[in-house]
């Protein structure tokens, strides 16, 4: 990346088998800029550009946040755009809404701001970018996915790589 840096973001990685059923669900939709199914993910809290040299911090910041928060269940609800849904840039599922998760999301951007560590501040809305559309358009063209519970179980630095594609760097377990 720019400058040596890594581009980063913390997120919840999905278990294989929803990262699977979601897979066969991208094949019955029309033909956009899938997600990589093995990359899907919640994200947490945006970093961007960082040193190498941030890691100790982060990895500092991340295991004790991780030790504060028990594994908890989720569930997919339905689909949603970004800006919008009648004009989505970005198609993502939502999630039936997680006090645990919101939790998450506030006690590690709670962390990240106390150590100065810049993140994208934008308010955390629970999501799975699911495509990236070419051309804006309403959702209607997309069947909806079945709802399906799965397990928070790890908080996981990601980076962003430039050739496409997220490379998970470090997993910590929650374990309250
Ligand atoms: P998105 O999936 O809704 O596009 C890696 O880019 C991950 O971080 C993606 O899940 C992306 O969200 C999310 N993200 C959040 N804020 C971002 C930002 N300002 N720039 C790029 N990605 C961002």
């Amino acid at each position: 990346m720019e400058g040596g840096g890594l581009r980063l973001f913390f997120a919840l990685p999905l278990p294989a088998p929803l990262r699977e059923a979601l897979g066969h669900w991208q094949q019955t939709g029309p033909p956009v800029r899938w997600s990589r199914t093995e990359g899907l993910h919640v994200t947490l809290a945006f970093l961007g550009d960082r040193p190498a040299e941030a890691l100790p911090a982060l990895d500092a910041l991340a295991s004790a946040v991780a030790t504060r928060h028990a594994p908890f269940a989720l569930c997919t609800a339905g689909l949603g755009g970004f800006p919008g849904n009648r004009r989505a840039r970005i198609l993502w599922l939502g999630l039936v809404p997680s006090p645990a998760l919101e939790s998450l999301a506030r006690n590690l951007r709670g962390a990240l701001a106390a150590a100065g560590e810049p993140f994208d501040a934008k308010p955390f809305r629970a999501h799975i970018t699911l495509a990236r559309l070419r051309q804006p358009g309403p959702l209607a063209a997309f069947p909806e996915p079945l709802p399906t519970p799965f397990a928070a179980g790890d908080l996981v630095l990601f980076e962003s790589l430039a050739q496409g594609g997220y490379a998970p760097l470090r997993t910590w377990p929650l374990r309250r």
